[in-house]
């Protein structure tokens, strides 16, 4: 299999419809027209540079720009290894022609902004990976050898590869993806290079690693905080936790190796107003922090701080800081980014979007997290923060979906300070590297193992819904990531056996899961409910993880060299330990090697 750069394509918005637009690539050096943009591309060498200005003397509306390459001499099947948008969107190898894209079982713009950087519908039979693919055939250049193509970065755009076959040429779609960023007169904008990756020899896991090593240097990636241990609120007590709770768990805790105690959610008065406690936490979130600190530990919360409650005080109070949204050029009221009964809010479970491009809402944000931290919370949990990349009107309509999701950070990282510990979750990957210190890298964890296909809450969304399972799969498929983009979080270990449909097998799969990936280490039970069994389960994880971390910090993180081969990866290996999984029970061995 080969690639063959053909052209370039872009998607421009306007009021009368959407145009699209193509020229040939003549060479390896070409200074391309398409409409009012000027695309220079420059082909020599691995990585592909490129940039785009607008020449007209109007401002542009720019929805995509592709570098299209033909594929070749493919020996069927040929497969893509699906990297997912953000931290909860699946990531593990599909076939073409016979894998679909989720977009295309969903059909539903609201959740589709949540699984790939452009929330319309896919072409029919496209496979879509976003920032990195590998791609492999069963040809010479085979599963050993398989080629990688990946965006040098994602902080000014998003990066998807589409994989369409149209008649009979296949091809891949290297998307720099606006969604819809205007492009003034006269701007010129570098893109994200692309780094093309079909070196003999190197096989898939050892190009990922490759290419995480050169993102993480180039965009300052935040990879030195300590190994991170310590409990969590939310697969215990969900939004039902009281201060009694944390009370209760907190006094149990001295017990525990933790340096950690985070809060989930359930705490708000209302989402968007972070600093206010409902009626479950009387004594508020000042007290809250000191008496965790009191007992020797790092306070954490949780938050949400792109997303505002209808009924929130700076939803009511501050409108027109609420992002728009719009039909063909018709302003429709507020612009609904999620959608969760339990958190109330005065729309159905409905939440807004908070318009980050705004500089009230950047000084906002940065007060909110100046506040936290000042009460005592030095680690944030920054949670569904994909909410800004929804199509939409924003007030600075310069900046692409990934810009306004980094300015979101960028403030909160303001207001935070240096030292505090940023940890991302539902987040779009490929734009926090070198603000967030950690990153969700997979969906959540559930005091259950797997999920059937009747309990799908909506279609085209049960590989998202929490599932120890699907977490599992993630933790393989990114461990690359670690240490290199930031630290990874696999999400909760739960050692309980009672209250839980894990079985104990099922628990210690996930745990050793966790420990081998050297990731970040966070129990979330009752302690209570923890006997000594449970406790000699962590001080295994921790004992492992922490040598598999410094594995990761030496440049050697865990791997799964199985993810090119199967949709549920059964092999992780770290320097020292072999764990075999059989992924659909959860069952596993573990091996010191
Ligand atoms: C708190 C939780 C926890 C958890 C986060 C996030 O797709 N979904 O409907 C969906 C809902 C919740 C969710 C993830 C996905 O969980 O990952 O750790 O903090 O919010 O509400």
């Amino acid at each position: 299999m080969r690639l063959i750069p053909r052209r370039v394509e872009a998607l421009l918005s306007a009021s009368g419809g959407e145009q699209a637009l193509s020229a040939a690539l003549t060479g390896s050096e070409a200074g391309l027209q398409l409409g009012p943009l000027a695309v220079d591309v420059s082909l020599a060498g691995t990585e592909v540079d490129w940039s785009l200005a607008n020449r007209s003397d109007s401002p542009v509306r720019v929805r995509a720009i592709a570098l299209v390459y033909e594929l070749i001499d493919i020996v069927v099947p040929l497969r893509m290894f699906r990297n997912g948008y953000q931290s909860w969107s699946p990531t593990a190898i599909a076939t073409f022609g016979i894998d679909v894209d989720p977009s295309v079982l969903a059909d539903l713009e609201f959740l589709q902004a949540t699984q790939h950087a452009d929330q319309r519908r896919a072409r029919d039979g496209e496979l879509r990976s976003e920032w990195v693919t590998l791609l492999t055939d069963a040809g010479s250049s085979g599963p050993d050898r398989p080629l990688l193509a990946g965006f040098d970065g994602g902080d000014r755009h998003d990066g998807t590869f589409r994989l369409r076959a149209d008649g009979r040429t296949t091809e891949l779609w290297c998307e720099a993806f606006f969604g819809d960023a205007t492009v003034a007169a006269g701007e010129h904008r570098a893109l994200h290079g692309i780094v093309l990756d079909d070196g003999d020899g190197d096989d898939g896991p050892t190009k990922l690693s490759s290419w995480a090593i050169g993102v993480g240097h180039r965009h300052g990636a935040r990879v030195q905080a300590p190994y991170q241990v310590g409990w969590c609120s939310w697969y215990q007590y969900f939004h039902d936790v009281t201060e009694a709770h944390v009370r209760t768990n907190l006094n149990l805790a001295a017990a525990w190796p933790f340096d950690v105690f985070q809060l989930d959610d359930g705490y708000q008065r209302a989402i968007g107003d972070w600093l206010t406690t409902n009626h479950k936490f009387p004594s508020g979130l000042d007290d809250i922090a000191s008496t965790i600190s009191v007992h020797g530990l790092t306070p954490g919360v949780w938050l949400a701080p792109f997303l505002a409650a209808p009924d929130s005080q700076v939803a009511i109070r501050h409108p027109e800081w609420i992002a728009r949204r719009v039909v063909d050029g018709v302003d429709k009221g507020p612009l609904r980014t999620w959608w969760n009964p339990q958190w109330g809010g005065g729309e159905d479970g409905f939440m807004y979007g908070l318009d980050t491009t705004h500089p009230e809402v950047a000084a906002h944000l940065e007060s909110v997290a100046a506040d936290l931290v000042d009460a005592g919370f030095t680690y944030l949990k920054l949670d569904f923060t994909f909410s800004p990349s929804v199509d939409g009107g924003y007030h600075d309509q310069s900046c692409t979906p990934a810009q306004r999701v980094r300015a979101g950070f960028d403030a909160i990282r303001r207001g935070a300070g240096e030292s505090a510990f940023i940890l991302g979750c539902g987040v779009p990957l490929s734009n926090v590297v070198g603000v967030v210190d950690a990153s969700r890298i997979g969906e959540d964890v559930a005091p259950k193992w797997a999920l059937g296909p009747t309990e799908e809450i909506v279609a085209g969304y049960l590989d998202v819904q929490p599932s120890t399972q699907r977490a599992y799969v993630n933790t393989l498929t990114r461990a690359f990531m670690h240490r290199r983009l930031w630290l990874n979080d696999p999400d909760c270990i739960m050692l309980r056996t009672e209250d839980t449909e894990l079985s104990p097998a099922q628990m210690r799969t996930w745990a050793r899961t966790v420990a081998v990936s050297g990731g970040m280490a966070l129990v979330s039970d009752d302690l209570a409910l923890l006997d000594d069994n449970a406790r000699q389960v962590l001080d295994d994880v921790l004992e492992i993880g922490r040598v598999c971390d410094d594995e990761a910090i030496a440049g050697r993180p865990a791997c799964c060299d199985d993810l090119l081969d199967w949709a549920l990866p059964k092999c992780f290996a770290a320097i020292g330990y072999q764990l075999n999984v059989q992924p659909a029970e959860g069952t596993s061995t573990l091996r010191r090697s």
